[in-house]
Parts: structure tokens; sequence; C-alpha cells
């Protein structure tokens, strides 16, 4: 039976990720819409848990508690996703979070998203200098660097991003595209980046960049 999203989300919320883990594998087990259990299931439950950290109702445990529920499910979903992968006929992708950012979901599932789009994905990890973007985009020729920023400091990096690569010597410039939940189509028309504002949206903007 296809898990409900609701309880997808609901098992985060309570930070169950024994739960969260067995609801991913019925999902996969069904066939269900697995970048849809992600986005209306367990991100919508990771979203809730940061509204009521916000919200002083949940404190910092909770906050880790529902990450790991996220991460258990997403142990689950990422390898079955990765299953849909078309090869790496698209270019490379140098993909990271921006320095002095440690959120790291998000930008899993688009570096799954976009391998399975057919991009070659060199995934940097977080807490990624600007430096560290250029010389791999450099050194791999990379059609597309992505960066993630989840907090409204240090998305400021992706705009340096955007200018050392606009001041770094390429054979051929990579195009730079932003993301993560403190980002919008404005800001990254501020700092002339692309943007998308989700994972499957990222695979639909890579591809048209590269086109
Ligand atoms: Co943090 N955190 N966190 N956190 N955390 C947020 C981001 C926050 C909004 C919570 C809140 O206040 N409601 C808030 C930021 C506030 C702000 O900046 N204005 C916050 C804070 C403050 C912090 C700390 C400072 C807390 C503290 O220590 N006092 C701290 C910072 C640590 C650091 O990075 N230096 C911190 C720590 C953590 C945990 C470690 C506990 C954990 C991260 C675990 C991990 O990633 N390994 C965590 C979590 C889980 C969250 C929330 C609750 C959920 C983030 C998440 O994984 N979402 C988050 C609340 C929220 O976002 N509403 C919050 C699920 C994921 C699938 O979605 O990452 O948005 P998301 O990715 C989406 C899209 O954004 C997009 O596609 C993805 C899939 O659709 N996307 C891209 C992402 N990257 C993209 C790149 C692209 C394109 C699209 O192109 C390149």
């Amino acid at each position: 039976m296809t898990p409900d999203p609701a309880a997808m989300s609901e098992a985060v919320v309570q930070g169950d990720a024994a739960l969260a883990a067995r609801l991913a594998r019925a999902a996969v087990d069904s066939g269900a819409d697995l970048v849809g259990a992600v986005e209306r299931g367990f991100a919508a439950g990771l979203r809730r848990v940061g509204e009521l950290w916000e919200a002083g109702d949940y404190f910092l445990p909770e906050l880790v508690q529902g990450a790991e529920a996220m991460k258990a499910a997403m142990a689950v979903l990422l390898p079955a996703l990765r299953e849909g992968s078309t090869g790496a006929g698209r270019g490379r992708v140098v993909i990271g979070t921006v320095a002095g950012d440690l959120h790291d979901i998000g930008k899993g599932l688009v570096a799954v998203l976009l391998s399975a789009h057919g991009f070659e994905v060199h995934d940097l990890g977080t807490d990624v200098p600007v430096e560290a973007f250029v010389a791999r985009a450099r050194e791999l020729d990379a059609r597309i660097v992505a960066a993630s920023a989840l907090l409204t400091t240090t998305m400021q990096a992706q705009r340096e991003l955007v200018r050392a690569v606009a001041a770094a010597s390429f054979t051929r410039p990579p195009l730079v595209l932003v993301g993560g939940a403190p980002t919008s189509a404005a800001w990254a028309r501020e700092i002339g980046a692309a943007w998308a504002e989700n994972a499957l949206g990222a695979a639909r903007v890579a591809l048209e960049l590269t086109t």
C-alpha cells in the first residue's frame, strides 16, 4: 500500500527514524512517486519541525531528531532515486553547501536528481569555500556550479561565488545555479545566477541551461 504523505511528515515531526525508514521502504516497494514522497511527506515534516523550533515549541534536540528521521528516510529513498539515473551525458556539475552552512539534506536531493537526469555530479559536501567551488569546477571543466544555502547569513556566499566564477579564468565558464529555503528568483536575479525552488526544478533548470 502507498504510504500517506501525512504519515511520512508526522514520522519526521515525531523524530521517529525507524518509522520514517519503514514508510520510505513502503514507498519504494509500492512504486510510489518518490520525489513527491520527499516533498509532500518527509520534507514537509521537516519544515514543520523548523516552524515548531522557531516558535519555541521544539528545542535543538528535537530539530536534530527530526533531521535524523529525515536522513533515515533519505538513506532508503536516495539509492532508489539513483536507479533512475540516465548516465552522465549532460556534463559535469560541481555541487556543495556554501561556507558556514552545514545543512545538506536538500543539497543531497538536488545532487541525486541532477545525476538521475544525466549529469555527472561531484558533491563537495557542506561548508564549502568559494575558492573550492571554483578550483574544482576548473579542474573538471564543469558546466554548472550548484550552490545550496539554508541560512540568511550564508546565502551571501552565493553572491561571492558568482563574482568568483566571473573573475576566474575558464576555458568555458560554468553557469552558477543557486537554491535553498531563504533564496528566491529575485535573489538569483540580483546576484546573476540561475535559481530553482526545489530539487526537481534544479534538474529542469540544469537541463535548460545545458541545452
Ligand atoms: Co537549521 N535552520 N540550523 N538545522 N534547519 C533552518 C534552515 C531554519 C530556517 C530553521 C528555522 O528557524 N525555522 C533556520 C535558519 C534561519 C535563517 O537563516 N533565517 C536554521 C538555523 C537557525 C539553524 C542553526 C543556526 C541552529 C543553531 O544551531 N542555533 C544551525 C546552523 C548550523 C550551520 O549550518 N552552521 C542549524 C542546524 C540544523 C541541524 C544540524 C539541526 C539540521 C540540519 C541537518 C542536516 O542538514 N544534516 C537543521 C535542519 C534540519 C533545519 C530545517 C528544520 C530543515 C532543513 C531541511 O533539511 N529541509 C530548516 C527549516 C526549513 O528549512 N524550513 C532549518 C528539508 C530539505 C529537503 O529542504 O533544505 O529546503 P531544503 O531543500 C529544498 C529546497 O530548498 C531546494 O531543494 C530542496 C528539495 O526540494 N534546494 C535547492 C536546496 N538546495 C538547493 C540548491 C539548488 C536548488 C534547489 O541549486 C543549487
